[in-house]
């Protein structure tokens, strides 16, 4: 062909014919480089995945430009090791050099491959967004179509694992691995460098891909993750739980708007800046029985009866046990309640009960504030260790990767504390001496907590920008995200903006110039305080208690808490 073998070569590989496969690989006569294929030929024997084991089917064709989204090579692998267990992964390249592409390293591709991940009980085949950016783009299907969870439990109260595995860990680890052995069999390169991108559903797969695929990325951005999965989301029912019993059923959606406001109103300014956003909710101990109606300050409209004001309470300060040990985080003050408490439960909720008694005709109507931690534990027994992805990063930071997380501080579907509380772990396991100690994990593991920003995005706070090319230069040019710039847009125009922070630092006020300038903040002070470290201390479950990660008191080391008798907490 072009580049035909020399005499020598050809010498040396008769000398070495009868060696075995591998030492010929190693020691034999050059190879030919390989060489870019055609989109079509990935399908075929040239692109080495049809036929494969695991690889069911596979097709590739050109995806014509369509909008502002630029033609591409869209491969679909549909893949399984069971007739059970079928992951639609879809892998989209930017055009190769045979194909068209120009620009890129090889044809229109810049040398990347960039994961997307999915939301709610849903993957995401969309790649459109990173293949426009040049990135080799990838999504999966988790294993199955649209957004229910349900089936994660059969009708005979037994689990279908192959759902729930595949949904939890497995459909991500082979959209990754797929994905850089189409992109190095197309561009005849292997990438340079991979990353991860996803919020929430595909913030907890960028957590698993860091815990369980260690090896394979270099750099994760994993936003508002919904790691913890049966913790987090038996927490979601917490409220609708406390309003049945405490008040026969949902609070008016008005009523909790306005408690919200009034947690706001009380709480903006203990920060510095009155800008309509708590920085640290954690602090506010504000109580929805200010607005319970005739005492004095309490709104005329959508005032409170008793019994709302502590359903209120209750639903900010989250789920405790009967003894008043802290079974997962609450709803923080200035966090839209609604979402999760409105007229009907919000459906994931409703589901996990089912997945936490392997039983799809669990009727949650029927489980009381006292019975609630019954239900959580029977999910820490049953399935938590399947789901709840609270592993170590040793291998991944041992391979120097990167993991970049925000979570805005007003999430209303995910309690931000859950992640800190998983940073603060990981802070402990890769810290210094001190508990405290946040640079050890910083290194290669930072979280920005985004003041007033709601679900992945939304909320009355400054929204983050660039987290990604933030991630991009920390793993490519070594610059660690200092702080990232988050804005208040008006009409397409930035109206304020401020910086977000490395976790457990927060931006203060200089206490001059104007508070919409990011300039006039620096980043400083420590929100990881005695009292909100022992607020945060849980109730163990069954992997603290049988498994290899034992954390004593649920995440905290800190025998201060114990010796201290603080809040709610008993010895
Ligand atoms: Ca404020």
């Amino acid at each position: 062909m072009n580049h035909p073998l020399t005499p020598i070569a050809l010498l040396i590989g008769a000398g070495l014919a009868s060696l075995p496969a591998a030492a010929n690989d190693k020691h034999g006569p050059p190879q030919r480089p390989p060489q870019p294929l055609m989109c079509s030929q990935l399908a075929g024997t040239a692109g080495g995945l049809a036929g494969a084991p695991g690889i069911k089917s596979i097709s590739a064709t050109i995806a014509p430009a369509a909008g502002s989204n630029v033609s591409f090579c869209q491969v679909d692998v549909l893949y399984g090791t069971s007739a059970q267990q079928n992951i639609n992964v879809r892998v989209g390249l930017p055009l190769g050099p045979l194909d068209g592409g120009t620009g890129g390293v090889v044809g229109a591709w810049n040398g990347r491959t960039q994961g997307i991940g999915g939301g709610g009980c849903s993957g995401s085949l969309n790649v459109n967004a990173p293949v426009n950016a040049g990135y080799v783009g990838s999504g999966n299907d988790t294993g199955h179509a649209g957004g229910n969870c349900e089936p994660g439990v059969n009708a005979d109260g037994s689990y279908n694992l192959q759902f729930i595995n595949d949904f939890i860990r497995n459909g991500m680890k082979q959209q990754v691995l797929l994905s850089k052995r189409v992109a190095a069999k197309y561009y005849a390169k292997e990438p340079a460098y991979n990353y991860w991108n996803g919020c929430s559903t595909g913030g907890r797969q960028g957590y698993v891909l860091a815990q369980e695929l260690g090896r394979e990325l270099d750099g994760i951005l994993a936003n508002a993750p919904a790691m913890y999965w049966t913790r987090f989301q038996t927490a979601q029912m917490w409220g609708q739980i406390v309003m049945k019993d405490l008040v026969g059923g949902p609070i008016a959606a008005a009523k909790l708007t306005q408690a919200t406001a009034s947690a706001v109103a009380a709480c903006d300014g203990a920060d510095g800046v009155v800008d309509g956003v708590i920085d640290e909710p954690r602090a506010c101990t504000f109580s929805a029985k200010a607005n319970i109606c005739g005492v004095p300050g309490a709104p005329a409209a959508n005032c409170l009866n008793a019994a709302e004001a502590e359903a209120i309470d209750r639903i900010w300060d989250g789920p405790r046990n009967p003894d008043g040990k802290r079974i997962w985080f609450g709803l923080d003050r200035g966090t839209s309640i609604n979402a999760l408490n409105g007229a009907a439960p919000f459906f994931l909720g409703v589901t996990q009960f089912h997945w936490n008694t392997h039983n799809p005709m669990f009727d949650w109507t029927t489980v009381t504030t006292h019975t609630y931690a019954n239900v959580a534990q029977a999910g820490s027994r049953n399935i938590a260790d399947v789901t709840d992805t609270f592993d170590d990063l040793d291998v991944f930071r041992a391979s120097g990767g990167k993991l970049l997380t925000f979570v805005g501080a007003n999430d209303q579907l995910i309690m931000p504390q859950g992640v800190l509380h998983y940073y603060r772990q990981m802070a402990q396991r890769y810290g210094g001496p001190r508990d405290d100690d946040f640079s050890g994990v910083q290194k290669f593991y930072r979280l920005f907590r985004g003041p007033g920003v709601g679900h992945c995005a939304g909320g009355a706070g400054p929204q983050p920008q660039g987290m990604f090319d933030a991630l991009v230069n920390w793993v490519e040019h070594k610059v660690p995200p200092n702080t990232i710039t988050a804005t208040v847009t008006s009409g397409g125009v930035v109206t304020r903006t401020r910086p977000l922070c490395p976790y457990p630092q927060t931006a203060i006020y200089k206490g001059s110039g104007s508070t919409d300038d990011a300039a006039n903040f620096s980043c400083g002070g420590n929100l990881e305080t005695r009292e909100e470290v022992c607020d945060s201390v849980l109730v163990k479950y069954k992997h603290e208690v049988d498994g290899p990660l034992d954390y004593r008191e649920g995440g905290t080391s800190r025998g201060e808490c114990r010796r201290s008798g603080h809040g709610h907490h008993h010895d």
